[in-house]
């Protein structure tokens, strides 16, 4: 079902009056096929966009090539990513889904507002799709956007089992762009997920140390060398490393866009002079990335489907399962490079924007790995950056309220057991962070609190009620839950009652950053601007620190509640929010 009645990469700016037909606007401009307009140099175009009010999808395994090895993934209609949907706000839409796995598999649409039975969570909001059997999904296109899909099996997500969804607003746009390019960042190993979870069960920092070994990591600066002896020492009598980052590192990831290594260099095209909008996702598995285009200035206009107003950085994070649309304006006949490293800083994916294909740029090195500080363990006032020492008795570090190691610092409602091994002393409000790592990059990076909502929140009422959920885990073990308890404890749901305005403060007690991503609703980001608080799906809560968002359970049903790094999920960090009454009567 191709489609050529949306305006993906035709100009913009012609459509945006809503008087121009589309008919009209696409005979004033070069019907170029896709591939020339974007895709790598050499390599077949595997960037299939699907429209229309039906349509179908085919869930398989496939091979899968990038860096001259090729390994077994899961794709939909045979591609990785799966094919680009674009749909239409005020539109309803019917996708099968027809499963060709020898297991279960399902799809679950990331960040859209849907009846809960067309979620796609299978054991909370439908079965799972059997091999050989097709499941219809339907529901009105209520919102537009940027979004993504993908399995919520197993650990398909990991095998390539995700894709990009932009949906189109009925009404004007107020964005104003020439061209647009979707940028699906995302990691891929030839390791098997599940022998990934094993590793990591065995060792919770196996991809972490296994990286301080690779050599070429000394020509950008040993971290651990700029640690003194006695920190270190410090550092192992907690049981902890600061350089731990990432679960699973380059040692063991390939970072794509779009499908393509870094070698490979995916290119979007654009003619000088051209506002092109820049459609970003991370549908990795585990990867947080930071992403820049040397030479250019990216205006940051929508982030999680929802337009903020517009605020231009030079860099930005994006954390798992987030999205951020931003604008750039080439005004050279000259390549820019896409760089989106890893948080960790132990590889990159990487593309280009060109006037032509074949075009590239510099490549800039990876950056030093950052340091995981005081601030990183929830200790605030201690510096964020590496080791504070001013006033600091690393004697007492092991021990006493302001270690992490105190359970007498759990709040009572937390269940302090194997599964919890840290517990931050004096959690702070990080959104005005730009990530790890980011502090002193001499250039701007976006903040939380930079974002803004382009239109006033919906729902103005204050809250009529508070609670806490505190993100837990035991590092060594691979362990990891909400308020000390794991999915698989059978766990009491979040319960909320309908149209019930809560404000939610998520408590991050560990060391390692969470995306928890909510489905079926949008929540407000409490960040400093009451009134146009930014409306997401995912937050990113950096490690030892606190995000407080707004929240109107204004869709009923049960709902997936859950950190975005698939692992974690899958080690138990995952619950169910469940809003009553249901449509047509008490529950
Ligand atoms: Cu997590």
């Amino acid at each position: 079902m191709p489609s050529n009645d949306t305006c993906a990469p035709l100009s913009r700016r012609a459509l945006l009056g809503r008087a121009a037909a589309i008919g009209g606007a696409a005979s004033m401009l070069p019907l170029l096929p896709a591939w020339a307009r974007s895709g790598t140099p050499g390599l077949p175009p595997v960037a299939p966009t699907l429209s229309g009010d039906h349509i179908a999808l085919t869930v398989a395994e496939t091979p899968f090539s990038v860096g001259g090895r090729t390994g077994h993934a899961i794709t939909v209609n045979g591609t990785l990513p799966a094919p680009l949907l674009r749909l239409r706000e005020g539109r309803s839409v019917r996708l099968s889904v027809t499963n060709r796995l020898a297991a279960d598999t399902s799809i679950h649409w990331h960040g859209l507002l849907l009846p809960f039975q067309m979620d796609g969570v299978p054991g909370i909001s439908f079965p799972g799709i059997r091999p050989g059997e097709t499941f219809h999904y339907e529901f009105p296109v209520r919102q537009a956007g940027t979004y993504w899909y993908h399995s919520h099996s197993d650990l398909q997500e990991a095998r390539g089992h995700y894709g990009p969804m932009i949906i189109d607003p009925a009404d004007a746009d107020p964005v104003a762009y020439d061209r647009e390019h979707v940028l699906v960042l995302s990691d891929w190993s030839f390791l098997h997920p599940h022998t990934i979870m094993r590793l990591l069960k065995q060792e919770g920092g196996y991809f972490n140390r296994r990286h301080l070994t690779l050599a070429g990591l000394a020509d950008h600066g040993d971290p651990e060398q700029r640690i003194p002896l006695r920190d270190r020492a410090m550092w192992a009598g907690m049981r902890m490393d600061p350089t731990d980052i990432a679960d699973v590192t380059g040692a063991a990831y390939t970072y794509l866009v779009n499908g393509h290594g870094p070698e490979e260099n995916w290119t979007g095209l654009f003619r000088p002079g051209e506002r092109v909008r820049l459609r970003v996702i991370n549908a990795s598995a585990m990867s947080v990335f930071q992403v820049r285009i040397p030479g250019l200035r990216m205006t940051v206009v929508n982030a999680d489907g929802e337009n903020v107003r517009p605020v231009t950085v030079e860099e930005f994070q994006i954390s798992v399962a987030e999205t951020y649309d931003v604008i750039v304006e080439p005004d050279e006949d000259s390549a820019y490079t896409i760089v989106a490293e890893s948080a960790d800083r132990s590889g990159m994916a990487r593309g280009t924007l060109a006037p032509r294909m074949g075009m590239s740029a510099e490549v800039p090195p990876l950056r030093p790995r950052p340091l995981l500080g005081m601030a990183d363990m929830g200790m605030a006032g201690m510096g964020t950056g590496g080791m504070d020492h001013a006033g600091m008795d690393h004697g007492s570090m092991d021990h006493g309220s302001m270690s992490m190691r105190d359970p007498a610092n759990a709040p009572p409602d937390v269940h302090v057991g194997v599964g919890v091994d840290m517990i931050a002393p004096m959690p702070q409000d990080r959104t005005g962070h730009p990530g790890l790592g980011l502090e002193d990059v001499g250039h701007r990076v976006l903040t939380y609190r930079d974002l803004v909502a382009l239109e006033p929140n919906p729902d103005p009422r204050p809250p009529s009620r508070t609670m806490q959920i505190h993100l837990t885990g035991n590092m060594e073990r691979f362990m990891w839950s909400f308020d000390g308890r794991r999915f698989s404890e059978v766990v009491e749901p979040f319960r909320f009652a309908r149209n019930e305005r809560v404000r939610v403060t998520l408590v991050n007690d560990t060391m390692m950053q969470h995306p928890i991503h909510l489905h079926g609703h949008f929540f407000e980001v409490v960040n400093g601007h009451p009134g146009r608080h930014p409306r997401k799906h995912t937050v990113n809560v950096l490690p030892g620190s606190t995000v407080t968002f707004d929240f109107t359970a204004d869709a009923p049903g049960d709902w997936a509640f859950h950190c975005h790094l698939l692992f974690h999920m899958h080690a138990g960090m995952f619950n169910v929010v469940s809003v009553r009454p249901l449509d047509g009567g008490p529950a």
